[in-house]
């Protein structure tokens, strides 16, 4: 072989063991099982079975989420009444490796006080969460419902049953603080309640926003004219009025991404009897529970869950610059926003923001959650 052969023949080979290399790193890459993402739930969990639970419930069954734990906040019910529920919800989908825990009771500056105060002057909203009084509610399908007003302290027993398991000790802001710093840039920050536990997390440790990998929220409300407590404004939504001041402390802040699904999409959606009857067929202690308790409803919460697990089922999106008006008048927790190309204070942050999805490929996602066996979202040993 001549000298310029053996060294074509010696380039050859060494490009072809580089050409390998790559190959055997790119398939064993390939075999790596992907990291499942890291995520917190914060939720206002009023049970049994409502989209607080349900949206909790479809993290817990997904075999592709890592959920670090669920933080409880008042909002639809009490604190201590929702951590029950959701140790029972948890319980009965065979999860109750996943810690709860407890945050705050009430909100930053709004109250029950303040809110009677509000509807003497601009009319009763239709829904107030843990505040509502004793009365017959009228709920946004239609459907009249009676509740009892009880205190902060008070946990009726559960018509689902109580649960044997308890909340973890720490404090809930003491948890995502913890988990962040943990797992830098890897935990999304799930919110579907009031968002006064996350505002506290901040206050105690600035760093929650630049340690988080992104906060993903359901609140607000844009130009919608149903689905807010108002009867005439969509813009006062529940979430958002309950704790306006923390929507205000958490929407100012650099998170690196925001995604908000908001009342406009909400309505879209109708968690039906059908959908349930499917569910059914899974005969888990799960779906017994969601065919027993399940009521028809949108599904706020649901949407938030299956779209951060799959943003395939969003069909329209926009990003906007979203914050709250905490003017304490008429106007105190009405969603406001501008378009992306106004010129806005620095303390105004873009969110990205969802308005329309496909709903079948959306129910589809959730029955199939739904109906996975006991257990199916433990980590595999
Ligand atoms: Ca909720």
């Amino acid at each position: 072989m001549s000298n310029p052969q053996r060294h074509m023949t010696k380039r050859f080979f060494g490009f072809s063991l580089i050409l390998l290399s790559v190959v055997f790193i790119a398939s064993a890459a390939a075999q790596q099982p992907t990291a499942r993402p890291k995520v917190i739930v914060d939720q206002d969990a009023r049970g049994p079975a409502t989209t607080d639970i349900q949206s909790i419930l479809m993290f817990a069954q997904s075999p592709d989420i890592d959920l670090l734990g669920v933080t409880i906040v008042t909002g639809d019910q009490w604190l201590k009444e929702e951590m029950v529920h959701t140790l029972r919800a948890l319980e009965i989908a065979g999860r109750s490796d996943i810690p709860v825990y407890m945050g705050a009771e009430n909100p930053l500056v709004n109250s029950r006080e303040e809110s009677e105060f509000w509807e003497a002057q601009y009319g009763v909203l239709a829904t107030k969460g843990a505040w509502t009084p004793t009365r017959d509610v009228k709920l946004p399908d239609g459907r009249v419902v009676h509740r009892e007003y009880h205190a902060p302290d008070v946990v009726p027993d559960l018509p689902e049953g109580m649960p044997t398991t308890k909340a973890q000790p720490e404090h809930a802001v003491d948890f995502i603080i913890r988990m962040v710093h943990q797992y830098p840039g890897e935990v999304t920050l799930w919110a579907g309640g009031p968002l006064t536990n996350i505002a506290l997390a901040i206050r105690k440790d600035p760093e929650v926003v630049s340690l988080a990998k992104q906060l993903v929220l359901m609140g607000s409300g844009f130009n919608v004219g149903m689905g807010g407590i108002h009867r005439i404004n969509g813009r006062r939504e529940f979430n958002w009025w309950f704790d306006p001041e923390a929507v205000r402390i958490v929407m100012s802040a650099p998170w690196k991404k925001i995604t908000i699904t908001p009342v406009d999409i909400s309505v879209k959606t109708r968690l039906s009897d059908q959908i349930n009857n499917e569910i059914s067929k899974a005969d888990t202690p799960l779906a017994r529970y969601l065919k027993q308790y399940s009521r028809p409803s949108y599904m706020w919460d649901e949407i938030a869950a299956a779209a951060f697990m799959d943003p395939s089922i969003i069909t329209d999106q926009k990003e906007m610059y979203v914050n709250i008006d905490i003017d304490h008048g008429a106007s105190y927790g009405q969603t406001i926003f501008v378009e992306k190309d106004v010129k806005v204070p620095g303390w105004w942050k873009l969110a990205t923001v969802q308005f329309d999805l496909n709903v079948d490929k959306f129910y589809q996602q959730y029955i199939r959650l739904m109906s996975l066996p006991t257990g199916a979202g433990k980590p595999k040993q």
